[in-house]
Protein backbone atom coordinates (compact mmCIF):
# COMPACT_ATOMS: atom_id res chain seq x y z
CA UNK A 1 0.00 0.00 0.00
CA UNK A 2 1.38 3.09 -1.17
CA UNK A 3 -0.81 6.25 1.38
CA UNK A 4 -0.43 5.60 4.98
CA UNK A 5 -3.21 7.97 6.49
CA UNK A 6 -2.15 8.68 10.43
CA UNK A 7 -4.15 10.80 12.99
CA UNK A 8 -2.54 11.28 16.35
CA UNK A 9 -5.37 11.59 19.35
CA UNK A 10 -6.58 15.08 19.61
CA UNK A 11 -4.75 17.14 22.69
CA UNK A 12 -7.73 18.33 24.72
CA UNK A 13 -8.26 22.27 24.41
CA UNK A 14 -8.03 23.02 28.13
CA UNK A 15 -4.52 23.54 29.09
CA UNK A 16 -0.85 23.15 27.96
CA UNK A 17 0.04 19.02 27.59
CA UNK A 18 2.40 17.87 29.33
CA UNK A 19 5.39 15.43 28.17
CA UNK A 20 3.52 12.30 28.94
CA UNK A 21 0.79 13.35 26.63
CA UNK A 22 3.40 14.10 24.27
CA UNK A 23 4.85 10.39 23.80
CA UNK A 24 1.03 9.21 23.97
CA UNK A 25 0.45 10.44 20.38
CA UNK A 26 1.77 13.23 18.84
CA UNK A 27 5.55 12.39 19.20
CA UNK A 28 5.17 8.57 17.79
CA UNK A 29 2.86 9.86 15.35
CA UNK A 30 5.08 12.09 14.27
CA UNK A 31 8.31 10.05 13.59
CA UNK A 32 6.10 7.51 11.91
CA UNK A 33 4.82 10.45 9.82
CA UNK A 34 8.03 11.40 9.04
CA UNK A 35 9.75 7.44 8.36
CA UNK A 36 7.12 6.34 6.07
CA UNK A 37 7.32 9.85 4.05
CA UNK A 38 11.28 9.01 3.80
CA UNK A 39 10.18 5.86 2.60
CA UNK A 40 8.24 6.97 -0.08
CA UNK A 41 4.94 6.84 0.91
CA UNK A 42 2.77 9.08 0.23
CA UNK A 43 1.72 10.10 3.80
CA UNK A 44 -1.32 12.68 5.49
CA UNK A 45 -0.72 13.00 9.14
CA UNK A 46 -3.53 14.87 10.59
CA UNK A 47 -4.28 16.61 13.92
CA UNK A 48 -6.45 18.86 15.44
CA UNK A 49 -7.59 20.36 19.09
CA UNK A 50 -10.57 19.00 21.10
CA UNK A 51 -12.24 21.92 21.84
CA UNK A 52 -15.63 21.02 23.47
CA UNK A 53 -17.22 20.02 26.64
CA UNK A 54 -17.58 20.99 30.02
CA UNK A 55 -13.64 21.50 30.85
CA UNK A 56 -13.28 23.48 28.61
CA UNK A 57 -16.01 25.73 29.44
CA UNK A 58 -15.25 25.63 32.94
CA UNK A 59 -11.13 26.70 31.67
CA UNK A 60 -12.87 29.48 30.04
CA UNK A 61 -14.85 30.50 32.77
CA UNK A 62 -11.94 30.05 35.00
CA UNK A 63 -9.86 32.90 32.58
CA UNK A 64 -12.88 35.06 32.31
CA UNK A 65 -13.07 34.99 28.45
CA UNK A 66 -15.32 33.95 26.09
CA UNK A 67 -15.38 29.72 25.15
CA UNK A 68 -15.10 30.59 21.59
CA UNK A 69 -12.21 33.03 22.37
CA UNK A 70 -10.34 30.99 24.89
CA UNK A 71 -10.35 28.34 22.46
CA UNK A 72 -8.88 30.01 19.32
CA UNK A 73 -6.26 30.96 22.05
CA UNK A 74 -5.37 27.59 22.85
CA UNK A 75 -5.68 26.17 19.38
CA UNK A 76 -2.71 28.72 18.29
CA UNK A 77 -0.95 28.07 21.40
CA UNK A 78 -1.23 24.26 21.13
CA UNK A 79 -0.22 24.80 17.49
CA UNK A 80 2.63 26.32 17.98
CA UNK A 81 4.59 23.92 20.72
CA UNK A 82 3.80 20.92 18.00
CA UNK A 83 5.78 23.21 15.67
CA UNK A 84 8.65 24.09 18.05
CA UNK A 85 8.61 19.83 19.00
CA UNK A 86 8.94 19.96 14.95
CA UNK A 87 6.08 17.98 14.99
CA UNK A 88 5.45 17.68 11.18
CA UNK A 89 1.21 17.44 10.90
CA UNK A 90 0.12 18.20 7.08
CA UNK A 91 -3.15 19.97 9.27
CA UNK A 92 -3.74 20.67 12.69
CA UNK A 93 -7.27 21.49 12.87
CA UNK A 94 -9.59 22.38 15.57
CA UNK A 95 -13.21 20.08 16.32
CA UNK A 96 -15.05 23.44 16.52
CA UNK A 97 -14.90 23.96 13.18
CA UNK A 98 -17.69 24.26 10.65
CA UNK A 99 -16.48 21.32 8.93
CA UNK A 100 -16.92 19.49 11.70
CA UNK A 101 -20.25 20.68 12.92
CA UNK A 102 -21.62 19.47 9.39
CA UNK A 103 -19.61 16.52 9.44
CA UNK A 104 -20.97 15.57 13.34
CA UNK A 105 -24.78 16.46 12.21
CA UNK A 106 -24.04 14.36 9.04
CA UNK A 107 -23.38 11.19 10.70
CA UNK A 108 -26.20 11.63 13.70
CA UNK A 109 -28.74 11.66 10.82
CA UNK A 110 -27.54 8.61 9.02
CA UNK A 111 -27.32 6.45 12.57
CA UNK A 112 -31.44 7.88 13.06
CA UNK A 113 -31.76 6.80 9.45
CA UNK A 114 -30.58 2.95 10.27
CA UNK A 115 -32.22 3.12 14.10
CA UNK A 116 -29.04 3.38 15.68
CA UNK A 117 -30.12 6.29 17.53
CA UNK A 118 -32.61 7.06 19.75
CA UNK A 119 -34.70 9.77 21.79
CA UNK A 120 -34.60 8.28 25.59
CA UNK A 121 -36.43 10.43 28.44
CA UNK A 122 -34.96 10.68 31.64
CA UNK A 123 -34.76 12.72 34.55
CA UNK A 124 -32.38 15.30 35.30
CA UNK A 125 -31.56 18.42 37.56
CA UNK A 126 -32.66 21.99 36.39
CA UNK A 127 -31.36 25.13 37.69
CA UNK A 128 -33.79 27.10 38.23
CA UNK A 129 -32.54 30.75 38.60
CA UNK A 130 -29.87 29.44 35.81
CA UNK A 131 -32.71 28.18 33.25
CA UNK A 132 -30.85 25.10 32.14
CA UNK A 133 -30.10 21.78 33.05
CA UNK A 134 -27.24 20.69 34.77
CA UNK A 135 -24.61 18.21 33.89
CA UNK A 136 -23.24 16.43 36.34
CA UNK A 137 -19.87 18.03 36.80
CA UNK A 138 -22.05 21.25 37.30
CA UNK A 139 -23.51 20.45 40.49
CA UNK A 140 -21.69 20.58 43.86
CA UNK A 141 -22.30 19.14 46.99
CA UNK A 142 -21.76 17.65 50.47
CA UNK A 143 -20.98 14.22 49.81
CA UNK A 144 -22.82 11.49 51.47
CA UNK A 145 -20.45 8.96 52.33
CA UNK A 146 -17.95 11.60 53.85
CA UNK A 147 -19.38 14.97 54.20
CA UNK A 148 -16.85 16.55 51.99
CA UNK A 149 -18.68 19.65 50.88
CA UNK A 150 -17.87 20.24 47.29
CA UNK A 151 -18.16 16.76 45.95
CA UNK A 152 -19.18 17.11 42.74
CA UNK A 153 -22.19 15.68 41.33
CA UNK A 154 -20.22 12.64 38.97
CA UNK A 155 -17.62 11.90 41.78
CA UNK A 156 -16.79 12.78 45.16
CA UNK A 157 -12.91 14.09 44.69
CA UNK A 158 -12.16 13.63 48.49
CA UNK A 159 -13.48 9.57 49.15
CA UNK A 160 -13.55 8.98 45.34
CA UNK A 161 -17.04 7.40 45.54
CA UNK A 162 -18.85 7.81 42.32
CA UNK A 163 -21.87 9.81 42.50
CA UNK A 164 -25.49 10.58 41.55
CA UNK A 165 -26.05 14.02 41.63
CA UNK A 166 -29.54 13.57 43.68
CA UNK A 167 -27.68 12.10 45.91
CA UNK A 168 -25.84 15.17 46.83
CA UNK A 169 -26.76 16.66 50.25
CA UNK A 170 -27.40 20.36 49.93
CA UNK A 171 -26.55 20.73 46.29
CA UNK A 172 -25.92 23.89 44.32
CA UNK A 173 -24.84 25.06 40.73
CA UNK A 174 -21.50 25.38 40.20
CA UNK A 175 -22.36 28.09 37.69
CA UNK A 176 -24.48 30.56 39.72
CA UNK A 177 -24.22 29.13 43.31
CA UNK A 178 -28.34 28.66 43.22
CA UNK A 179 -29.96 26.19 45.45
CA UNK A 180 -33.26 26.80 43.57
CA UNK A 181 -32.32 23.23 41.79
CA UNK A 182 -35.44 20.05 40.70
CA UNK A 183 -35.49 17.26 38.89
CA UNK A 184 -37.27 17.51 35.57
CA UNK A 185 -37.82 15.36 32.02
CA UNK A 186 -35.74 15.86 29.48
CA UNK A 187 -34.75 13.56 26.63
CA UNK A 188 -31.18 12.67 25.07
CA UNK A 189 -30.18 10.84 22.24
CA UNK A 190 -28.61 7.68 22.58
CA UNK A 191 -26.40 5.61 20.13
CA UNK A 192 -27.33 1.61 20.64
CA UNK A 193 -23.83 0.13 20.33
CA UNK A 194 -24.95 -2.70 21.41
CA UNK A 195 -26.83 -3.61 18.11
CA UNK A 196 -23.72 -3.32 16.44
CA UNK A 197 -21.91 -5.83 18.81
CA UNK A 198 -21.18 -9.27 16.20
CA UNK A 199 -20.09 -6.48 13.85
CA UNK A 200 -17.29 -5.14 15.95
CA UNK A 201 -16.79 -8.35 17.16
CA UNK A 202 -15.88 -9.97 13.98
CA UNK A 203 -14.02 -6.56 12.40
CA UNK A 204 -11.80 -6.48 15.63
CA UNK A 205 -10.97 -10.31 15.19
CA UNK A 206 -9.40 -9.21 11.53
CA UNK A 207 -7.09 -6.96 13.52
CA UNK A 208 -4.11 -10.17 13.85
CA UNK A 209 -1.49 -7.18 14.24
CA UNK A 210 -2.97 -5.07 16.72
CA UNK A 211 -0.28 -5.03 19.98
CA UNK A 212 -1.63 -6.21 22.50
CA UNK A 213 -2.17 -3.51 24.56
CA UNK A 214 -5.04 -2.20 22.07
CA UNK A 215 -6.71 -5.23 21.24
CA UNK A 216 -6.70 -6.70 25.30
CA UNK A 217 -8.44 -3.13 26.07
CA UNK A 218 -10.90 -3.52 22.41
CA UNK A 219 -11.97 -6.90 23.98
CA UNK A 220 -12.74 -5.97 27.31
CA UNK A 221 -15.27 -3.21 26.23
CA UNK A 222 -16.94 -5.49 23.56
CA UNK A 223 -17.32 -8.19 26.17
CA UNK A 224 -18.71 -6.44 29.47
CA UNK A 225 -21.96 -5.29 29.83
CA UNK A 226 -20.78 -1.63 30.40
CA UNK A 227 -18.56 -1.53 27.84
CA UNK A 228 -21.61 -1.91 24.85
CA UNK A 229 -23.78 -0.28 27.07
CA UNK A 230 -25.80 2.21 24.76
CA UNK A 231 -24.06 5.81 24.96
CA UNK A 232 -25.64 9.05 25.61
CA UNK A 233 -24.55 11.37 22.82
CA UNK A 234 -25.75 14.57 23.55
CA UNK A 235 -25.12 17.17 26.52
CA UNK A 236 -26.40 20.21 28.45
CA UNK A 237 -24.01 22.66 26.83
CA UNK A 238 -24.23 25.67 24.56
CA UNK A 239 -20.44 24.82 23.25
CA UNK A 240 -20.63 21.80 20.97
CA UNK A 241 -21.92 21.09 17.80
CA UNK A 242 -25.66 21.69 18.02
CA UNK A 243 -28.18 18.87 17.55
CA UNK A 244 -29.54 18.60 14.03
CA UNK A 245 -30.86 16.28 11.50
CA UNK A 246 -31.14 16.71 7.98
CA UNK A 247 -29.37 20.08 8.71
CA UNK A 248 -32.44 21.42 10.93
CA UNK A 249 -32.89 21.86 14.67
CA UNK A 250 -33.82 18.14 16.05
CA UNK A 251 -37.12 19.21 17.93
CA UNK A 252 -36.70 19.21 21.48
CA UNK A 253 -32.79 19.26 21.36
CA UNK A 254 -32.72 22.85 20.93
CA UNK A 255 -30.48 23.42 24.32
CA UNK A 256 -28.34 21.14 23.11
CA UNK A 257 -24.64 19.81 22.20
CA UNK A 258 -23.48 16.47 21.22
CA UNK A 259 -21.15 15.01 23.54
CA UNK A 260 -17.90 15.41 22.99
CA UNK A 261 -16.87 11.85 22.64
CA UNK A 262 -19.18 11.35 19.69
CA UNK A 263 -17.79 14.75 17.98
CA UNK A 264 -13.67 14.36 18.82
CA UNK A 265 -13.54 11.71 15.96
CA UNK A 266 -15.03 12.80 13.86
CA UNK A 267 -12.54 15.67 13.64
CA UNK A 268 -10.42 13.51 12.07
CA UNK A 269 -11.97 13.57 8.89
CA UNK A 270 -13.32 17.20 9.56
CA UNK A 271 -9.70 18.28 9.85
CA UNK A 272 -8.57 16.39 6.64
CA UNK A 273 -12.08 18.68 4.89
CA UNK A 274 -10.54 22.08 6.79
CA UNK A 275 -6.99 21.20 5.24
CA UNK A 276 -8.48 20.76 1.85
CA UNK A 277 -10.89 23.59 2.12
CA UNK A 278 -8.64 26.19 3.15
CA UNK A 279 -5.97 25.01 0.50
CA UNK A 280 -8.85 25.02 -2.01
CA UNK A 281 -8.78 22.04 -3.28
CA UNK A 282 -11.36 19.07 -5.03
CA UNK A 283 -13.29 17.80 -2.32
CA UNK A 284 -12.36 14.62 -3.93
CA UNK A 285 -9.03 15.05 -2.05
CA UNK A 286 -10.41 14.50 1.28
CA UNK A 287 -12.45 12.08 0.08
CA UNK A 288 -9.66 9.71 -1.51
CA UNK A 289 -7.98 9.66 2.04
CA UNK A 290 -11.37 8.65 4.15
CA UNK A 291 -13.76 7.39 1.39
CA UNK A 292 -13.39 3.86 0.34
CA UNK A 293 -15.66 3.78 -2.88
CA UNK A 294 -13.72 6.70 -4.48
CA UNK A 295 -11.74 4.71 -6.58
CA UNK A 296 -8.69 6.19 -5.27
CA UNK A 297 -5.59 4.21 -4.23
CA UNK A 298 -6.27 2.41 -1.00
CA UNK A 299 -5.10 3.79 2.37
CA UNK A 300 -3.86 2.46 5.29
CA UNK A 301 -5.32 3.93 8.11
CA UNK A 302 -3.03 4.18 11.65
CA UNK A 303 -4.03 5.92 14.49
CA UNK A 304 -2.12 6.89 18.04
CA UNK A 305 -3.31 7.30 21.11
CA UNK A 306 -2.57 6.92 25.35
CA UNK A 307 -4.88 3.50 26.70
CA UNK A 308 -7.78 5.54 27.85
CA UNK A 309 -8.66 7.09 24.52
CA UNK A 310 -8.47 3.12 23.31
CA UNK A 311 -12.00 2.50 24.07
CA UNK A 312 -13.28 5.08 22.23
CA UNK A 313 -11.49 4.25 18.61
CA UNK A 314 -11.96 0.55 19.32
CA UNK A 315 -15.39 0.58 20.03
CA UNK A 316 -17.45 4.20 19.57
CA UNK A 317 -16.05 5.60 16.87
CA UNK A 318 -16.29 2.33 14.64
CA UNK A 319 -19.49 1.99 15.58
CA UNK A 320 -20.03 5.45 14.35
CA UNK A 321 -18.96 4.38 11.39
CA UNK A 322 -20.26 1.06 10.96
CA UNK A 323 -24.20 2.77 11.87
CA UNK A 324 -23.87 5.38 9.15
CA UNK A 325 -24.14 2.17 6.57
CA UNK A 326 -21.84 4.37 4.19
CA UNK A 327 -18.39 3.44 2.91
CA UNK A 328 -16.22 5.10 5.75
CA UNK A 329 -12.21 4.29 6.49
CA UNK A 330 -12.11 2.70 9.33
CA UNK A 331 -8.72 2.58 10.89
CA UNK A 332 -6.33 -0.70 9.96
CA UNK A 333 -3.81 -0.11 13.00
CA UNK A 334 -4.38 1.48 16.61
CA UNK A 335 -0.89 2.00 18.50
CA UNK A 336 -1.87 2.47 22.33
CA UNK A 337 0.67 3.97 25.05
CA UNK A 338 1.08 3.65 28.66
CA UNK A 339 1.05 6.26 30.93
CA UNK A 340 4.48 8.43 31.62
CA UNK A 341 5.20 8.67 34.97
CA UNK A 342 6.82 11.41 36.20
CA UNK A 343 9.75 11.19 38.95
CA UNK A 344 7.66 7.36 40.44
CA UNK A 345 4.04 9.73 40.58
CA UNK A 346 1.82 11.16 38.18
CA UNK A 347 2.45 14.26 36.31
CA UNK A 348 -0.63 16.51 38.22
CA UNK A 349 -1.69 19.60 36.36
CA UNK A 350 -3.19 20.88 39.33
CA UNK A 351 -0.32 20.59 41.44
CA UNK A 352 1.98 21.51 38.89
CA UNK A 353 3.74 18.44 39.32
CA UNK A 354 5.87 17.25 35.73
CA UNK A 355 7.14 18.47 33.09
CA UNK A 356 4.51 20.58 30.83
CA UNK A 357 5.41 21.12 26.83
CA UNK A 358 6.01 24.80 27.00
CA UNK A 359 8.37 25.10 29.76
CA UNK A 360 10.17 21.48 28.67
CA UNK A 361 11.27 23.91 25.82
CA UNK A 362 12.51 26.58 28.27
CA UNK A 363 14.97 23.99 29.63
CA UNK A 364 16.49 22.09 26.65
CA UNK A 365 15.88 21.66 22.81
CA UNK A 366 12.84 20.11 21.47
CA UNK A 367 15.85 16.48 20.16
CA UNK A 368 16.57 15.87 24.09
CA UNK A 369 13.04 15.90 24.77
CA UNK A 370 12.10 13.66 21.70
CA UNK A 371 15.66 11.17 22.09
CA UNK A 372 14.44 10.48 25.57
CA UNK A 373 10.62 10.22 25.27
CA UNK A 374 11.02 7.79 21.73
CA UNK A 375 13.37 5.37 23.76
CA UNK A 376 11.56 5.31 26.81
CA UNK A 377 8.66 4.81 24.96
CA UNK A 378 5.71 3.81 27.37
CA UNK A 379 5.07 0.82 25.14
CA UNK A 380 4.72 -2.24 26.92
CA UNK A 381 4.01 -0.82 29.97
CA UNK A 382 4.15 2.33 32.04
CA UNK A 383 7.66 4.31 31.89
CA UNK A 384 9.05 6.60 34.49
CA UNK A 385 10.69 9.53 33.46
CA UNK A 386 13.58 10.57 36.03
CA UNK A 387 15.86 13.37 35.50
CA UNK A 388 18.77 11.11 36.53
CA UNK A 389 17.44 8.89 33.24
CA UNK A 390 17.12 11.79 31.14
CA UNK A 391 20.81 12.92 32.04
CA UNK A 392 22.37 10.07 31.21
CA UNK A 393 20.60 9.22 27.83
CA UNK A 394 20.84 12.57 26.52
CA UNK A 395 25.10 12.73 27.47
CA UNK A 396 25.32 9.21 26.71
CA UNK A 397 23.43 8.77 23.09
CA UNK A 398 23.18 12.13 21.94
CA UNK A 399 26.05 13.92 23.25
CA UNK A 400 29.00 10.79 23.74
CA UNK A 401 28.14 8.81 21.03
CA UNK A 402 26.29 10.90 18.39
CA UNK A 403 27.70 14.18 18.66
CA UNK A 404 31.29 13.16 19.62
CA UNK A 405 31.34 10.68 16.37
CA UNK A 406 30.31 13.96 14.31
CA UNK A 407 32.88 16.67 15.90
CA UNK A 408 35.91 13.82 16.20
CA UNK A 409 35.27 13.24 12.56
CA UNK A 410 34.90 16.79 11.21
CA UNK A 411 37.57 18.38 13.48
CA UNK A 412 39.88 15.86 12.09
CA UNK A 413 39.28 16.09 8.65
CA UNK A 414 39.36 20.07 8.60
CA UNK A 415 42.61 20.46 10.18
CA UNK A 416 44.16 17.78 8.47
CA UNK A 417 43.08 18.21 4.77
CA UNK A 418 40.83 21.12 5.06
CA UNK A 419 37.90 22.77 3.92
CA UNK A 420 37.27 19.48 1.21
CA UNK A 421 36.43 16.31 1.40
CA UNK A 422 39.39 14.05 1.21
CA UNK A 423 40.03 12.66 -2.69
CA UNK A 424 38.80 9.28 -2.93
CA UNK A 425 40.73 5.81 -2.66
CA UNK A 426 38.65 2.18 -2.22
CA UNK A 427 37.36 0.91 1.26
CA UNK A 428 39.19 -2.06 2.82
CA UNK A 429 38.47 -4.78 5.15
CA UNK A 430 36.86 -2.92 7.99
CA UNK A 431 34.98 -0.46 5.64
CA UNK A 432 33.63 -3.22 4.50
CA UNK A 433 32.51 -5.32 7.74
CA UNK A 434 31.34 -2.12 9.16
CA UNK A 435 29.32 -1.43 6.47
CA UNK A 436 27.82 -4.80 7.02
CA UNK A 437 26.95 -4.05 10.23
CA UNK A 438 25.31 -0.80 9.50
CA UNK A 439 23.68 -2.63 7.06
CA UNK A 440 21.97 -5.07 9.42
CA UNK A 441 21.05 -1.93 11.92
CA UNK A 442 19.92 -0.21 9.55
CA UNK A 443 17.21 -3.24 8.12
CA UNK A 444 16.14 -4.03 11.61
CA UNK A 445 15.32 -0.15 12.20
CA UNK A 446 12.79 -0.09 8.57
CA UNK A 447 11.17 -3.64 9.30
CA UNK A 448 10.43 -2.10 13.09
CA UNK A 449 9.19 1.19 12.18
CA UNK A 450 7.12 -0.41 9.86
CA UNK A 451 5.24 -2.41 12.32
CA UNK A 452 5.87 0.79 14.75
CA UNK A 453 8.09 -0.67 17.47
CA UNK A 454 9.34 2.56 18.63
CA UNK A 455 11.52 1.65 21.44
CA UNK A 456 13.39 -0.67 19.51
CA UNK A 457 13.59 1.57 16.78
CA UNK A 458 15.62 3.83 19.02
CA UNK A 459 17.68 1.07 20.29
CA UNK A 460 18.66 0.52 16.36
CA UNK A 461 19.08 3.44 15.37
CA UNK A 462 21.35 3.82 18.07
CA UNK A 463 23.59 1.08 16.89
CA UNK A 464 24.16 2.58 14.11
CA UNK A 465 25.51 5.66 15.68
CA UNK A 466 27.49 3.42 18.26
CA UNK A 467 29.15 1.31 15.11
CA UNK A 468 30.14 4.48 13.45
CA UNK A 469 31.94 5.33 16.73
CA UNK A 470 33.63 1.87 17.20
CA UNK A 471 34.72 2.01 13.83
CA UNK A 472 36.87 5.27 14.29
CA UNK A 473 38.30 3.48 17.39
CA UNK A 474 39.36 0.98 15.37
CA UNK A 475 40.55 2.42 12.21
CA UNK A 476 42.20 5.36 14.31
CA UNK A 477 42.85 7.51 11.60
CA UNK A 478 45.10 9.97 13.84
CA UNK A 479 47.78 7.44 14.79
CA UNK A 480 48.16 6.41 10.75
CA UNK A 481 47.92 10.22 9.35
CA UNK A 482 51.63 10.73 9.63
CA UNK A 483 52.98 7.07 7.55
CA UNK A 484 50.04 6.97 5.48
CA UNK A 485 47.77 10.44 5.18
CA UNK A 486 45.70 9.09 1.48
CA UNK A 487 44.74 6.11 4.15
CA UNK A 488 43.78 8.18 6.91
CA UNK A 489 41.85 10.16 4.18
CA UNK A 490 40.18 7.25 3.21
CA UNK A 491 39.08 6.52 6.57
CA UNK A 492 37.62 10.14 7.42
CA UNK A 493 35.68 10.31 3.66
CA UNK A 494 34.00 7.13 4.84
CA UNK A 495 32.99 8.53 8.50
CA UNK A 496 31.79 11.70 6.45
CA UNK A 497 29.86 9.66 4.45
CA UNK A 498 28.61 7.62 7.51
CA UNK A 499 27.71 11.43 8.85
CA UNK A 500 25.52 12.18 5.91
CA UNK A 501 23.57 8.84 5.97
CA UNK A 502 23.23 9.46 9.81
CA UNK A 503 21.53 12.97 9.38
CA UNK A 504 19.27 11.75 6.64
CA UNK A 505 18.12 8.37 8.88
CA UNK A 506 17.92 10.00 12.42
CA UNK A 507 15.89 12.55 11.07
CA UNK A 508 12.47 11.53 11.91
CA UNK A 509 13.41 10.98 15.44
CA UNK A 510 15.63 14.38 15.91
CA UNK A 511 14.88 16.24 13.47
CA UNK A 512 16.44 19.99 13.93
CA UNK A 513 19.64 18.39 14.86
CA UNK A 514 19.87 16.50 11.79
CA UNK A 515 18.76 19.52 9.64
CA UNK A 516 21.40 21.73 11.57
CA UNK A 517 23.89 18.52 10.33
CA UNK A 518 22.74 18.95 6.78
CA UNK A 519 23.11 22.23 6.22
CA UNK A 520 26.24 22.96 8.24
CA UNK A 521 27.84 19.97 5.91
CA UNK A 522 25.89 21.45 3.00
CA UNK A 523 25.17 17.40 2.26
CA UNK A 524 22.81 17.58 -0.74
CA UNK A 525 19.05 17.42 0.28
CA UNK A 526 18.19 14.32 0.31
CA UNK A 527 14.00 13.37 0.64
CA UNK A 528 13.86 9.26 0.61
CA UNK A 529 15.83 6.80 2.01
CA UNK A 530 18.01 5.00 0.49
CA UNK A 531 17.18 1.40 -0.50
CA UNK A 532 20.26 0.12 1.04
CA UNK A 533 22.81 1.50 3.32
CA UNK A 534 25.59 0.59 0.97
CA UNK A 535 24.94 2.81 -2.02
CA UNK A 536 24.56 5.91 0.41
CA UNK A 537 28.06 5.50 1.96
CA UNK A 538 30.30 6.30 -0.71
CA UNK A 539 27.55 9.08 -1.63
CA UNK A 540 29.69 12.46 -1.17
CA UNK A 541 31.47 14.16 -3.72
CA UNK A 542 35.09 15.51 -4.02
CA UNK A 543 34.14 19.29 -4.06
CA UNK A 544 31.96 18.32 -0.71
CA UNK A 545 32.96 21.16 1.46
CA UNK A 546 33.40 20.58 5.16
CA UNK A 547 32.61 22.78 8.38
CA UNK A 548 32.74 21.92 11.60
CA UNK A 549 29.59 22.61 13.39
CA UNK A 550 29.24 24.12 16.68
CA UNK A 551 28.44 21.76 19.58
CA UNK A 552 25.86 19.68 18.62
CA UNK A 553 24.84 18.47 22.06
CA UNK A 554 25.73 20.44 25.42
CA UNK A 555 25.53 18.03 28.13
CA UNK A 556 23.76 18.10 31.30
CA UNK A 557 24.86 18.93 34.34
CA UNK A 558 24.27 17.52 37.54
CA UNK A 559 23.71 21.18 39.10
CA UNK A 560 20.77 21.22 36.36
CA UNK A 561 19.81 17.96 36.96
CA UNK A 562 19.17 18.52 40.70
CA UNK A 563 17.82 22.18 40.05
CA UNK A 564 14.89 20.88 38.11
CA UNK A 565 14.38 18.02 39.96
CA UNK A 566 13.31 20.38 42.83
CA UNK A 567 11.65 22.42 40.70
CA UNK A 568 9.23 20.67 38.92
CA UNK A 569 8.23 18.45 41.69
CA UNK A 570 5.23 20.33 42.55
CA UNK A 571 3.29 22.86 43.92
CA UNK A 572 5.33 24.57 46.88
CA UNK A 573 7.61 21.56 47.50
CA UNK A 574 10.38 23.74 48.95
CA UNK A 575 7.98 26.13 51.66
CA UNK A 576 6.56 23.20 52.89
CA UNK A 577 10.12 21.87 53.81
CA UNK A 578 10.75 24.68 55.89
N1 LIG B 1 -9.10 14.59 23.71
C1 LIG B 1 -7.60 12.96 24.66
C2 LIG B 1 -7.68 13.41 26.06
O1 LIG B 1 -7.75 14.61 26.29
C3 LIG B 1 -8.83 13.18 23.87
C4 LIG B 1 -8.61 12.50 22.57
C5 LIG B 1 -9.69 12.64 21.59
S1 LIG B 1 -9.28 11.77 20.17
C6 LIG B 1 -10.61 11.82 19.18
O2 LIG B 1 -7.66 12.54 26.90
ZN1 LIG C 1 -16.82 11.76 49.68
Amino acid sequence: MKRILITSALPYINGVKHLGNLIGSQLPSDVYARFMRSLGFEVLFICATDEHGTPAELAAIDKNMPVSDFCEEMWGLQKKIADDFYISFDYFGRSSSKQNHELTQHFATKLWENNFIEEVEQKQVYSIDDKRFLPDRYITGTCPACSYDKARGDQCENCTKQLEPTELINPKSTISGSKALETRKTKHLFLKQSLLKDKLEKWIETKKTWPILTKSIAKKWLNTQEGLKDRGITRDLSWGVPIRKYGKIWPGFEEKVFYVWFDAPIAYIAATKEYSDKNKMEDTFWKSWWLTDQGAEPVSYVQFMAKDNIPFHTISFPATIFGSGENWKQVDFIKGFNWLLYEGGKFSTSEKRGIFMDKALDLYPADYWRWWLLSNAPENSDTDFTWESFQSTINKDLADVFGNFISRVSSFSVSKFGNKIPSCQTYGTLEMETIERIEHHYGNLKELMQIIEIRKSCNELRALWVTGNEYLQKAAPWSIFKENPSKAGMIIRFALNLINFYSVVSEPFIPSTCMQIQNNFRFPKVTTFPQRATCFLNSLKDEQEINVPEILFKKITDEERITYQKRFSGIDRDETLL
